[in-house]
């Protein structure tokens, strides 16, 4: 049940991992230094209009120099895991050739730390800061980009896989094919439905090479997967045909462009159909899908909130509910045909129905389309107008319900046979929100970005107690 009484409270398997995420650029700051060129997100934030108020990571929440403090912070709020991205650029400014040390070191000597604390690292290798350099020559649209984060992935993979366990290539590749390259809300900023979808391909790509060049040069008990943001879609009237197949197009177009080849081997019939107006997919060369077909350890699955779809009249697009900023362009190839609704119920500060449903069924899907791949909850969370109190607590009592609500549901699908290994909360702190700039607080934990002083909202106590006993802490006195 949703309601964890102290008689009956929603307990979890012990080895299930109690983590929080974050990203490079949105929380590390010191965008210039040790050798660090900028990436497509420094350009895109330092364009103006690209972000809410003109932020920019370049200070962020400043992790780059207060990494130490921020592990013993994760300590201190019992975490037994934690997953962050490398920013390429630290590591290679120019996208190619030889690494940058200094750029290495910061990331050895975070996961050292990590480690002392008994916190488990979880390393992403791309969070959507692709080097300038690789974007001037033609960023993913291009094949070769592939290429080159394959070679940065072995060089990471060399320089940590003796001592980090747990690989992510990609976070969310849809954001980075489609709201980078069709509707331009997000860094590199372009608008080309046909290059988007050349992106995601190379992404792909990117993945099943990376996978390969990983495996190369690390321990055989590490394990490799990636995060994928399939969205869960609901047809606006299940009974209406045309609304069914909205929703079956937006599924391919968010989940099967991406599981399809990686998990399959194959991208669906029915997304390459829909799209050929757009592509003829010739960016698919002999033995690519053998390459992104490659053997993972898990699967990582975000989740916020489901997508409502239906059938629309080309010509008058109706609602679009997009949840990243205002843009005349789609960040959907070859759907004018599909409305966007907001989904029913209660709404985050990001206009984000709040919908654990969403989460199980997301769940009980992949546990049902890749038997036996084990599962985490890569990412999941909610923004809220989180204020300090006079006294300087921040309480949050909405996001508390939100984390229980979503930690209920990952439980139910567990007791429903799903191998889910662990929970990631985004975010361990405010930070960056890309286009939204500091107007949306993610954190469990309150950052005060004049003075940076970091404070634990009541989230992320609750969040401690469920780590520390690995049950859910009913909600009453939040
Ligand atoms: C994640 O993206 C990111 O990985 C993370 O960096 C970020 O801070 C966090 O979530 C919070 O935003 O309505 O058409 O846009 C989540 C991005 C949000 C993408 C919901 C898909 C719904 C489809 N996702 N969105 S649409």
């Amino acid at each position: 049940t949703d309601s964890a009484t102290p008689a009956n409270p929603v307990t979890f398997p012990p080895a299930f991992l109690w983590g929080a995420a974050t990203s490079a650029y949105q929380i590390e700051g010191a965008v210039r230094e040790d050798g660090r060129t900028p990436s497509i997100w420094d350009t895109f934030s330092h364009t103006p209009g690209k972000t809410a108020g003109g932020d920019t990571g370049d200070v962020a929440v400043d992790h780059y120099h207060r990494y130490r403090d921020d592990v013993e912070m994760m300590a201190g709020l019992n975490l037994q895991a934690y997953r962050f991205s490398v920013s390429w650029s630290r590591v290679q400014p120019t996208g190619r050739g030889p690494a940058v040390q200094r750029g290495l070191d910061f990331y050895r000597k975070l996961v050292d730390e990590l480690l002392e604390k008994g916190i488990k690292p979880a390393v992403t290798l791309y969070h959507w800061d692709l080097p300038q350099e690789l974007e001037d020559a033609g960023g993913w649209p291009e094949r070769d980009t592939a290429y080159r984060f394959a070679e940065y992935a072995q060089i990471v993979g060399e320089a940590l896989g003796d001592r980090v366990e747990s690989w992510m290539t990609l976070n969310e590749p849809w954001c980075s094919a489609f709201l980078g390259y069709a509707s331009g809300v997000h860094a590199p900023g372009r608008t080309d439905p046909a290059a988007a979808l050349k992106a995601a391909h190379h992404l792909n790509l990117a993945h099943g090479l990376a996978t390969k060049a990983l495996r190369s040069v690390m321990p055989v008990r590490n394990q490799i997967s990636l995060s994928l943001n399939t969205s869960v879609v609901r047809p606006l009237n299940p009974d209406d045909p045309a609304d069914l197949a909205a929703a079956r197009k937006i599924d391919d177009l968010s989940g099967g462009i991406f599981h399809g080849p990686i998990l399959h081997g194959a991208y669906p019939e029915t997304l390459l159909e829909a799209t050929s107006s757009v592509t003829d997919w010739s960016c698919i060369q002999d033995g690519d899908l053998d390459t992104i077909h490659q053997p993972i350890d898990a699967l990582g699955l975000n989740y916020y909130t489901p997508t409502l779809v239906s059938a629309a009249d080309p010509d008058d697009k109706g609602p679009r509910a997009d949840g990243h900023g205002a843009s005349e362009h789609s960040p959907w190839p070859a759907a004018d045909d599909v409305a966007f609704h907001q989904s029913p119920g209660e709404q985050t500060e990001m206009g984000w129905s709040v919908d654990p449903t969403g989460l199980h069924e997301l769940i009980m899907r992949y546990h049902r389309d890749a038997p036996g791949l084990p599962l985490y909850i890569t990412e999941n969370g909610a923004a809220y107008d989180d204020k300090p109190d006079a006294d300087g607590k921040v309480h949050d009592p909405e996001r508390v319900a939100y984390l229980h609500g979503h930690l209920s549901a990952v439980r139910r699908a567990i007791a429903d046979g799903a191998d889910v290994r662990g929970y990631f909360l985004w975010s361990l702190m405010d930070n960056f929100e890309w286009a939204y700039g500091y107007e949306k607080r993610f954190g469990a934990v309150y950052v005060d970005y004049v003075s940076q002083k970091r404070t634990p909202k009541s989230s992320a106590l609750w969040y401690a107690r469920a780590a520390k006993a690995g049950a859910l802490p009913d909600l009453e006195g939040i």
